[in-house]
C-alpha cells in the first residue's frame, strides 16, 4: 500500500492544502493519506495568539472529512499527542513501524524540501520515506528543486519526487490569519473549517454568534457535522425557502431553520443530555434514551442559546423529527423539507414532492404515514408526538 504523510503547522488548514492533498494523491496514486498535524513548538514558532494544537487538529478533521474520502484519508494525531518538538524522522518511524509492509511518501513543501538536509536525521528520512515535493510555481520547479533532488539522492540515497501543482490557492497562512481577523478569508476555506474558527471565535475573528448572515451561519452549522450530511442540510434550507415561498411563510426564517435543524446531529447522547441539563429541556422517557429524538430538541436549544434565533426558528427545529398536533406552517415546512429535500431517495419521494407543491396537509399526511410505516418495519416504537401529528391531520385535514 502506498500511504502519503503530509505533516505541517495547518494553522489554519485552508483550500491550498486540499488541493494540493488531492492532486498528490492522484499523481502518486496513494492508496492512504494521513494528515500530520504538527505539535506546538516548545520554542515559539507558532504565531502570538495562534489556536491551541488541539484546536488545529480538530480543523484538520473538518478539513480531511470534507475530501469525503473515508477510510482513503485520516488524520494523525500522533505529533499533537507526543511532547516536546515534533521530528519528522521520529514520526515515520513511529509510522513504519505501524505500517511495516507499505511504502511512505513523505509531503513537503518546497522550502521544507529545500532545508530537508537541515532536519533531525536526514538520513532515517529519507530511508523510510519517499519525498514529495510540492512546486507552487513554475520558478519553483527550475533548477534549484532538482538540484537539491540529486543532492539529497547522492548524500542519503534518496528517493524524489517533485510535483507541479495545477492550481494554487493564492493565499499564505500568514496572509489568511490577517483576513480572518479583519473578518475575511472565508473564501479559502471549506465551510467547516471556516465555521470552527467562528464558533471558536479564532484568530481574532470575534463575529457575534447571534447576528450571523446567511453564509456564515451555514458555516457554523455545517462545521457541527460530518461532511456527509452538508448536502442535506443545504438541501433542506433551499427546499423551505421555496416552501415558505409557495405558502406564504418567512423565508429568512425557513432558511435558518433548514440550516440548523440537524446541527447536533451527531453527539452523543451524553452530550444532549448535557445540553438539555443546562437549558432545562424537560424530556420524556423514551426521549432520554435517544439521541435520534433528542438532536431535534438540542439543535432548537442550540439555534436559541448560541445563534439567538427567534422564537418561531427554534420550534420549528424541535418539531423536525416528530411533527405534532397542530403545527404552524413553518413547522409543516421545515417537517416536510427535511422529508423530501433533493438528496432524499425513496420509494414515493416524487408524489411526496408534487404534493408539497399543491397541498401542504395533504403532504403531512402522507409524510408522517410514510415515517409511521418505517418505524414500525423497523420496530422503532412511536413516540407520542409522531402519533400526536398523524391523528391531528387526519382530523383537521380539509376537503
Ligand atoms: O435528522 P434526519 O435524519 O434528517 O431526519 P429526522 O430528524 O426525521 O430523524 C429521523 C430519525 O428519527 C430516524 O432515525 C427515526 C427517528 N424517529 C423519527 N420519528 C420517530 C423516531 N424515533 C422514534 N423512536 N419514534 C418516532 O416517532
Ligand atoms: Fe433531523
Ligand atoms: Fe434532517
Amino acid at each position: 500500500m502506498k500511504i502519503g504523510v503530509y505533516g505541517g503547522t495547518f494553522n489554519p488548514p485552508h483550500l491550498g492544502h486540499l488541493i494540493s492533498a488531492r492532486f498528490a494523491m492522484e499523481a502518486l496514486g496513494l492508496d492512504r493519506l494521513i494528515f500530520m498535524p504538527a505539535g506546538d513548538p516548545p520554542h515559539k514558532e507558532l504565531p502570538q495568539g495562534s489556536p491551541t494544537a488541539r484546536e488545529r487538529l480538530a480543523m484538520v478533521e473538518l478539513a480531511a472529512d470534507s475530501m469525503l474520502l473515508p477510510g482513503r484519508v485520516e488524520v494523525s494525531d500522533m505529533e499533537v499527542r507526543r511532547e516536546g518538538k515534533s521530528y519528522t524522522a521520529d514520526t515515520l518511524s513511529e509510522l513504519h513501524e505501524q505500517y511495516p509492509q507499505d511504502e511512505l511518501f513523505l509531503l513537503v513543501g518546497t522550502d521544507m524540501f529545500l532545508t530537508l538536509q537541515n532536519w533531525k536525521k536526514p538520513e532515517v528520512i529519507c530511508e523510510l520515506a519517499h519525498l514529495t515535493a510540492f512546486a507552487r510555481t513554475q520558478a519553483d520547479t527550475g533548477e534549484r528543486l532538482e538540484m537539491q533532488g540529486k543532492y539529497l539522492s547522492e548524500t542519503y540515497g534518496a528517493r524524489c519526487t517533485i510535483l507541479q501543482l495545477p492550481q494554487i490557492t493564492p493565499v499564505s497562512s500568514t496572509q489568511l490569519r490577517q483576513r480572518l481577523e479583519r473578518g475575511e478569508g472565508r473564501e479559502y476555506l471549506v465551510p467547516g473549517v471556516y465555521g470552527y474558527i467562528l464558533r471558536g471565535g479564532l484568530y481574532g475573528s470575534g463575529a457575534d454568534l447571534k447576528s450571523l448572515d446567511h453564509e456564515d451561519l451555514t458555516a457554523c452549522s455545517l462545521s457541527m457535522v460530518y461532511a456527509k450530511r452538508h448536502a442535506h442540510i443545504l438541501g433542506v434550507a433551499q427546499t423551505a425557502v421555496e416552501l415558505a415561498r409557495r405558502w406564504g411563510a418567512d423565508e429568512e426564517l425557513a432558511f435558518r431553520a433548514g440550516v440548523l435543524h440537524d446541527c447536533t446531529k451527531y453527539l452523543s447522547l451524553e452530550e444532549h443530555l448535557d445540553i438539555c441539563e443546562r437549558y432545562g429541556l424537560a424530556l420524556d422517557e423514551m426521549e432520554v434514551g435517544s439521541a435520534k429524538l433528542l438532536h431535534a430538541k438540542t439543535g432548537a436549544a442550540l439555534a436559541k442559546h448560541l445563534y439567538g434565533q427567534p422564537e418561531e426558528v427554534c420550534r420549528a427545529i424541535y418539531w423536525h423529527t416528530t411533527g405534532k398536533a397542530d403545527m404552524t406552517k413553518l413547522e409543516k415546512i421545515i417537517y416536510l423539507a427535511d422529508y423530501m429535500e433533493p438528496n432524499r431517495k425513496f420509494d414515493g419521494v416524487e408524489d411526496l414532492r408534487r404534493l408539497c407543491g399543491e397541498d401542504l396537509d395533504g403532504a403531512l399526511l402522507l409524510g408522517v404515514r410514510m415515517s409511521i410505516e418505517d418505524l414500525n418495519e423497523r420496530g422503532v416504537p412511536i413516540h407520542k408526538n409522531t402519533q400526536a401529528a398523524m391523528d391531528w391531520v387526519l382530523e383537521h385535514r380539509k376537503g
